[in-house]
């Protein structure tokens, strides 16, 4: 009998979850959960102060600041490649944006959504100068660092396989454990996407040994994720990010958001801005959604150059980053 009321009581607590919904459920509770990487410069990583920043990181602020009103509202939760699906499929955390490639079993079978590519990467290999190597062609033989549960694994396979090369793979469980046994010299070259070559490269002791090779082996088109099945919170987390691209598209910035929103005489502007029509309502938000992003975190180009700009130390070219408008593949949906 109490086993009886203990399943019921469990059944009637699972319903209500998944019916209050994420957006209700972060509200409530006033804190959104996200999940990151355990540290990647440019991407998500915690500065001197434990304050996590980056690329990923902004993207979370840019929806804390929409549903909460408040960009450091966010419980960040560091998850190694292995860990970064069940988190989001199993609810540990509420939104993932850790270098993810949108595949295909992690969309339609993995219990995950995903939500709008922000970054369009492809697999690459970095190698030891000294090596004297200059093409991922000549690599036979070589033994390679990589971690576990990524696509940068399977893939490494396939193109042993499609150039009939000899390659043993070192599969670590983590990051810095794959990049450590690199360093040491336990392997001949590291792979994963190119940007976090560059960016890992940084953190080696002296970057300027390492060379990343021309070849790039995949498509890795890095999306944020959330769990699969609450179609209003994915509604919610793509049409934020849409909305810093689109912000980029129209010239609104951080700093001249709240100017825009005043004056624009733009009908594009004044739907994003809520100054006419109410798009906030399509995600269940208040007409002021976006502004709160932007001015928390600036448009997606903002966002980009803060972290991987010619300012800084990563300096990646935005390429296939660029807009649509400026030869790339970042393209905004229409909000209205
Ligand atoms: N985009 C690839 C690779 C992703 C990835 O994050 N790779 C590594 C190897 S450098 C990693 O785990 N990075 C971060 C971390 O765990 O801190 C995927 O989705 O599988």
């Amino acid at each position: 009998m109490k086993k009886l009321f203990i399943v019921i009581a469990l059944l009637v607590m699972t319903v209500s979850i998944s019916m209050a919904g994420i957006l209700e459920d972060v509200q409530k509770k006033g804190i959104l959960t996200c999940g990151v990487s355990e540290g990647v410069p440019g991407f998500s990583i915690p500065d001197s102060n434990g304050h996590w920043v980056g690329f990923d990181v902004d993207l979370e602020r840019a929806v804390a600041a929409a549903v909460l009103g408040d960009p450091q509202k966010i419980n960040f939760v560091p998850l190694a490649s292995k860990q970064k699906i069940i988190a989001a499929s199993s609810g540990q955390v509420d939104l993932v944006s850790r270098t993810t490639t949108w595949t295909m079993k992690r969309d339609a079978k993995q219990g995950v959504d995903f939500t709008k590519i922000v970054f369009y990467d492809g697999q690459g290999f970095m190698v030891p100068k000294a090596l004297g190597v200059d093409s991922a062609k000549k690599i036979d033989g070589a033994t390679i660092c990589v971690t576990a549960g990524t696509t940068s694994e399977l893939n490494l396979a396939d193109f042993a396989r499609a150039n009939d090369m000899k390659i043993e793979a070192l599969v670590f469980d983590g990051k810095k454990e794959a990049i450590s046994a690199y360093s040491a010299g336990r392997c001949d070259a590291f792979t994963t996407d190119v940007s976090q070559l560059a960016s890992l490269r940084t953190t080696l002791a002296n970057p300027k040994d390492h060379v990343i090779l021309p070849e790039v082996i995949s498509k890795e088109p890095l999306a944020p994720f959330v769990r699969h099945g609450d179609n209003q919170w994915k509604d919610t987390v793509t049409w934020i990010i849409n909305g810093l691209i689109e912000a980029e598209e129209n010239g609104i910035t951080a700093a001249n958001v709240h100017e825009m929103k005043k004056n624009s005489k733009n009908p594009v502007i004044q739907r994003m801005l809520g100054t006419s029509g109410d798009t906030g309502s399509y995600i269940n938000l208040d007409k002021d959604w976006l502004v709160r992003a932007i001015s928390a975190v600036g448009n997606y180009g903002e966002i980009y150059d803060r972290h991987f700009g010619p300012t800084t130390k990563l300096n990646i070219p935005r390429g296939n980053n660029n807009l649509w408008t400026q030869g790339g593949l970042i393209y905004a949906l229409p909000i209205r």
